[in-house]
């Protein structure tokens, strides 16, 4: 090689790590990166065409380039330190410095090219689930390419032919990659704007974690006992509230790449499923619901109108869900009698708590010490006291004075006087017990099958 070819290798490396932009204009699109996990306003679309943005839950939309009429973007995998909430950190893998990785947005025709730099320590691909697509970009490593080795970049290319909401994840060493938080949204917006318009349309995916407590990496061959349920890799109260106006319509899209269903419950409202990620749900077989269940592998668009103001909570309808780490082995202690124990206790252990003897709410006020990095189980305080949850739950936000595309959180509801449960102070009547007719009682009779004993 001669001394004026090493000459301009050298070069174009120094450009390379100096300037990103410069870089990007000479082939490769820059790769943004985000490390803040607050919830970024909506990108509006700069140039291409036009489009209502979604807004990513605690997260973010990619940038793109329009490059001779495709959309150029840059993904690059690679380790990532996340903020669960504040308190704890979690060291996982994921995408332009997040997991999830930043969401993906464009338009039905459009057609996209997509980076995938790989800066993991293993090879890994890019699946985009639910997109109908050529074969070979199907993402499948070994089935339908090599895959992407570590320091390497491949490039996927194809056209948007349908609208929708879709995910992307690997299907390389998926157990690892997605246990690690590999994983993000593809959004499709209708070629006509008008088409299923909202005025808020929210996104985030179901992720979840095992991380022992007082420890930063995720365990990844947990196949059930997770102990950190996410929305888009953050719990309650990390979780940002969704805010809208009185009489919006809105729109929130979930996806599920865990290993279990979460029945998505929200309160104030009935909504309608809309969207899977197979496709828009027509009018004729839609029914009312008040939850959904989020099956894994599955995308739900849920769209109602936001009829009531208030502070409306918002969770993953399975209990354990809604707490975050905790230990699995707790006895039940409900009704046991501990009076005098803890203070023998006490001698030998100076921290130990009772725990539970009338029930878990008491956890949510508790300050036992935790090992660093960890979590309370339950906690986030409303106005009237600790909301006792944790995982996946956040409040939906309704109020008639937030201007259209404000996303900020509006604070507690100021509920209008007289509107609130109460105390009964007067006086309280003694109980009356229904008695067991005796008719009722001459049935329940046990009749043994024959021949057992
Ligand atoms: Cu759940």
């Amino acid at each position: 090689m001669s001394n004026r070819r090493r000459f301009l290798q050298a070069a174009a490396g120094l450009v390379g790590a100096s300037t990103v932009s410069r870089l990007g204009a000479a082939g490769l699109p820059e790769a943004p990166i985000q490390t803040s996990a607050a919830t970024q306003p909506p990108l509006s679309p700069r140039d291409g065409r036009p489009y209502q943005p979604v807004v990513t839950l605690n997260g973010w939309t990619l940038p793109w380039r329009m490059k001779n009429g495709v959309k150029e973007f840059h993904l690059v995998a690679e380790p990532v330190v996340r903020e669960l909430a504040p308190g704890m950190k979690a060291h996982l893998w994921g995408y332009n410095g997040q997991s999830p990785g930043p969401t993906i947005e464009c338009v039905e025709g459009d057609r996209v090219r997509i980076f995938v730099t790989n800066r993991l320590p293993e090879h890994t691909t890019i699946h985009w689930h639910g997109v109908l697509l050529p074969n070979g970009m199907d993402g499948v490593g070994g089935l339908n390419q090599p895959q992407i080795k570590p320091g390497k970049t491949f490039v996927y290319e194809f056209d948007m032919i349908k609208s929708g909401t879709f995910m992307y994840h690997p299907h390389a060493d998926e157990m690892t990659q997605m246990a690690m938080g590999m994983m993000g949204f593809l959004v499709v917006h209708p070629k006509n704007p008008d088409f299923m318009r909202v005025d808020r349309d929210f996104v985030f995916l179901l992720s979840a974690y095992d991380i022992e407590p007082g420890s930063y990496t995720p365990r990844v061959n947990t196949m059930l006992d997770f102990n950190l349920w996410t929305w888009n890799s953050r719990v309650f109260p990390g979780i940002d509230p969704l805010v809208a106006r009185t009489n919006d319509r809105v729109r929130i899209r979930i996806g599920n790449l865990t290993m279990t269903n979460h029945p998505i419950h929200l309160h104030g409202v009935d909504f309608e499923v809309t969207c899977t990620d197979g496709g828009w749900v027509p009018k004729s077989a839609r029914w009312p619901e008040v939850t959904t269940d989020v099956a894994v592998g599955q995308m739900r668009a849920i769209e109602f109108v936001a009829a009531r103001p208030g502070d409306w909570a918002f969770h993953c309808h399975k209990s354990h869900h809604t707490m975050n780490a905790m230990g699995h082995s707790v006895p039940t202690m409900i009704g046991v009698d501990h009076r005098g124990l803890v203070e023998k206790i006490n001698k030998l252990v100076p921290d130990y708590m009772v725990m539970g003897e009338r029930g878990m709410a008491d956890m949510g006020e508790m300050e036992m010490p935790l090992p660093d990095n960890t979590l309370p189980m339950m906690t986030g305080q409303g106005q009237f006291g600790p909301i006792e949850m944790g995982g996946m739950f956040t409040v939906f936000k309704v109020r008639d004075d937030i201007r259209p595309g404000d996303y900020r959180d509006p604070g507690h509801y100021r509920y209008p006087k007289g509107s609130v449960a109460y105390e009964w102070t007067g006086e309280l009547a003694p109980p009356v017990r229904a008695k067991a007719p005796e008719a009722d009682a001459q049935t329940l009779k046990v009749v043994k099958p024959k021949g057992h004993h």
